[in-house]
C-alpha cells in the first residue's frame, strides 16, 4: 500500500510539473520533439545532420540528456544553437522537473523548435511525458529488427520512426521486411525515415517533416 501511494504521489508531482511545462511551451508557440532510442543508435549524429539544414529556417534549441557527461552537448554547441545539458547522474530517463530547469535557461520567446535528446534507453523514456508535441523513436540496424517487438512501448505511440545506419544493412543480418511488419502491427501510420548519417541520406526528408510540423504550429498561432 505504502509503495503504491508513494508512486502515485511522485507521478502526480511529475504530471503537475509537466502540465506547467506544457503551458509554458505552448504560450511561446514552441514545437517540442522528444527524440528517443538506445545508446549509440545515432541520436546526436542525426541532430548534427539536422541542425545545419533547419537553423536558417527555424530558430531552434536542444536539450541534451546524458547520464554523466557533456560530450553530446559539446557536439551540439558546435552547431551554434542554444543547448542545455541535463545530467541525470545515472537516472535512466528525463523527467518534468529536469525539463522545467532546462527551460529556465533557454530563450523561449525567440524559439520555434525545441528538440530533446532523451537518455539512451529503450524502456524508461517511453513512460515519461515531457510535454512534447511529437515523439520520435530511433532504431539502428546494428540493434536488430526484433527490438520493435521486444520494446513496443518505445515504438507504438510515436509520430515518426527513424531507422538509422542503413549504410550498414549489407554487413548485418537486419531484416528490413520483418522490421516493417513488426512496426506496422503496433504503429500502422507513423512515417519511417531511413537514414544514414554516414552517407548523409534520408535526413532531408526528416528535416522536411520537421518543417511541415513547424509550419502547422505557425498556422495554429495565427
Ligand atoms: N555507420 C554508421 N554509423 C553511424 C551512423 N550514425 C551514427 N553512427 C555512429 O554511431 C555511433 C553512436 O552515434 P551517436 O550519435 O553518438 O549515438 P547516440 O548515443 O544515440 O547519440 C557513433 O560512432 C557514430 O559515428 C550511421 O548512419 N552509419
Ligand atoms: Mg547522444
Amino acid at each position: 500500500m505504502m509503495e503504491i501511494e508513494l508512486g502515485e504521489k511522485i507521478l502526480q508531482a511529475h504530471n503537475e510539473i509537466t502540465e506547467k511545462n506544457r503551458e509554458l511551451l505552448s504560450r511561446h508557440g514552441l514545437l517540442t520533439v522528444n527524440l528517443m532510442g538506445s545508446p549509440g543508435t545515432g541520436k546526436t549524429s542525426v541532430l548534427e545532420q539536422l541542425i545545419p539544414r533547419l537553423k536558417a529556417k527555424v530558430s531552434m534549441a536542444v536539450i541534451e540528456g546524458d547520464l554523466y557527461t557533456s560530450k553530446d552537448a559539446v557536439r551540439i554547441e558546435a552547431e551554434e544553437i542554444p543547448v542545455v545539458q541535463i545530467n541525470t547522474r545515472g537516472g535512466c530517463h528525463l523527467d518534468g522537473r529536469m525539463i522545467a530547469e532546462a527551460l529556465e535557461q533557454l530563450p523561449l520567446p525567440q524559439l520555434e523548435l525545441l528538440i530533446i535528446e532523451n537518455i539512451g534507453n529503450l524502456v524508461c523514456p517511453a513512460e515519461f511525458d515531457l510535454a512534447e508535441d511529437l515523439r520520435v523513436s530511433m532504431l539502428s540496424v546494428t540493434e536488430g529488427e526484433d527490438k520493435i517487438a521486444k520494446y513496443p512501448l518505445m515504438f507504438q505511440d510515436v509520430a515518426a520512426v527513424i531507422l538509422n545506419k542503413v549504410d550498414l544493412i549489407p554487413y548485418t543480418s537486419f531484416d528490413v521486411t520483418a522490421f516493417y511488419e513488426d512496426l506496422r502491427l503496433i504503429n500502422p501510420k507513423a512515417p519511417v525515415f531511413e537514414i544514414s548519417c554516414r552517407l548523409n541520406t534520408g535526413i532531408d526528408e526528416f528535416a522536411d517533416w520537421c518543417v511541415s510540423h513547424i509550419e502547422q504550429k505557425r498556422a495554429d498561432r495565427k
